[in-house]
């Protein structure tokens, strides 16, 4: 690691204590950025890495909500608004308890650059709050997000800043902010997506972070010469986005051997298939924070408190939440024949076991590019609500597809360009911040 790159990382440390995972983010990125610089030092004269670290805006308020027995409960809510060189905030949101202000901020920092990737005009934001969904009824749900909307929408708007999902937040919780807003605002626009179907939402919004990751992994197989048909994969997670990918590996001719919680792993050797997608879904919504449910309903093995890195696989698609994948896990994934790791989730893999996985090399794609199908199709909502004409099912799902094959060979021609060929990390990194670093310097000093 050069010196200059070491001392913002000290820099970034002191100014940041206590966000490891923003720490990691950043880390990550800025070492891939080393071989930009030499060629580039304007980059570093105009002090473009020390402004993408720092948010452009952080907002942090109080979320006051009366609970079913009418007790008062209080949250934190967030929203980071880390870049808008190349159009309007945007990122999801999450309401788990694990939130804090620097799982955010690494969340809003990997959000700049996958909307830079996905070609559409998306700047980066990343918001949400530490309340949890676990065991709460509908109506406590609602009151929350009509305080958390309360405040939030004085900072958002169609052309300023639009949320849309994450972790604990799917379209109940998205229609309950978007009534709030709308109250509020008196205004029907396209200030959130991952709307409902009936109210402005897009097709194949739900399927996309999923369907987008396994359509990023094909491109990956299909450098090696092969296909997912009779392919065995490990899946991680059973919320939205797994759910999505288990459907098009699927469609194309893979089998998910794989599920997990917080709880442990169930592993189903005929594959997650047919109706068990759909009790996927049942899970997702019985907000019990477990998976060990559908081992009991299809009666296969569920293996409690570990990850399902230990089975024999061709590939795995990470899609619960970041750090679940350490550097034994990565060699027991190796020790099993996998060959082939395709992100859904955000920063599922440490750095530790990164480099594994790049040592050995094996295909492996950082989330910023196999995950942002998600955002790209909030991108194409955010198109069909200003037109206000929707798109086909067929239309969003071509426009998807054909985005994650830009993506893919973006980060490959990319990563050739500056001497590393196969490395999805650096070609993604390098092409997502190139855009942001050229409108940030075409911008004057912002
Ligand atoms: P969901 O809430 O639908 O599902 C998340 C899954 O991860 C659930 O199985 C959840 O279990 C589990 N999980 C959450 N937190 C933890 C934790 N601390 N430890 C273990 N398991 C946990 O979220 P999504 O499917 O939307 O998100 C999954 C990942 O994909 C996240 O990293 C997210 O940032 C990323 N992502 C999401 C996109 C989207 O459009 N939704 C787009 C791109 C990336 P439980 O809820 O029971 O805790
Ligand atoms: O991490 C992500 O890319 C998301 N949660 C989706 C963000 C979005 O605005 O659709």
């Amino acid at each position: 690691m050069s010196e200059y790159i070491e001392k913002i990382l000290k820099d970034i440390k002191a100014k940041n204590q206590n966000e490891p995972e923003f720490h990691q983010a950043v880390q990550e990125v800025l070492e891939s950025l080393e071989i930009v610089l030499q060629r580039h030092p304007e980059y570093r004269s105009l002090k473009i890495l020390e402004r993408m670290v720092e948010p452009e805006r952080v907002i942090m308020f109080r979320v006051p909500w009366m609970d079913d027995q009418g007790e008062i409960q209080i949250n934190r809510g967030y929203r980071i608004e880390m870049n808008s060189a190349i159009g309007p905030y945007k990122g999801g949101l999450r309401f788990h308890p694990s939130v804090t202000l620097g799982i955010l901020k690494f969340l809003a920092f990997e959000q700049v650059f996958k909307n830079s990737l996905t070609t559409l005009p998306m700047g980066g934001g990343k918001g949400g709050s530490d309340f949890n969904t676990k065991g709460k009824s509908d109506n406590e749900i609602m009151r929350f997000c009509q305080s958390f909307m309360t405040e939030l929408c004085r900072h958002i708007g169609p052309n300023t800043d639009v949320p849309a999902g994450d972790i604990g937040v799917g379209t109940r919780e998205i229609g309950f902010l978007y009534g709030q807003y709308k109250r509020i605002r008196n205004e029907s626009t396209g200030v959130l997506t991952g709307k409902g179907i009936n109210w402005g939402g897009s097709l194949i919004r739900p399927e996309a972070t999923g369907y987008g990751c396994v359509y990023f992994a094909e491109e990956m197989l299909k450098t090696k010469k092969t296909t997912f048909d009779g392919k065995v994969v490990a899946v991680s997670g059973f919320g939205n986005v797994a759910w999505g990918a288990v459907q098009k590996v699927n469609e194309l001719g893979g089998k998910v051997v794989t599920l997990s919680g917080p709880d442990g792993y169930i592993y189903d050797p005929d594959g997650v298939k047919g109706e068990k997608v759909d009790y996927m879904l049942k899970l997702r919504s019985s907000n019990k924070d477990a998976v060990e449910d559908y081992a009991k309903e299809y009666k296969v093995k569920f293996v409690p408190s570990k990850k399902p890195w230990d089975m024999k696989v061709d590939v795995a698609l990470p899609c619960a939440t970041q750090n679940e994948i350490y550097e034994e896990d990565a060699k027991e994934l190796l020790k099993n024949g996998c060959f082939c790791v395709c992100e859904g989730a955000n920063m599922p893999t440490t750095i530790e076991a990164y480099n594994i996985f790049r040592d050995a090399k094996i295909l492996y794609a950082p989330g910023k590019a196999s995950n942002a199908g998600g955002v790209a199709t909030s991108g194409l909502e955010m198109s069909q609500n200003s037109m206000r004409l929707p798109w086909s099912k067929e239309e969003v799902d071509r426009r998807l597809h054909e985005i994650m094959i830009r993506i893919h060979n973006t980060c490959i021609t990319t990563a050739e360009r500056f001497g590393t060929p196969g490395n999805y990390v650096n070609g993604a990194n390098i092409a997502g911040f190139l855009k942001v670093a050229d409108a940030m310097m075409d911008q004057g000093l912002v």
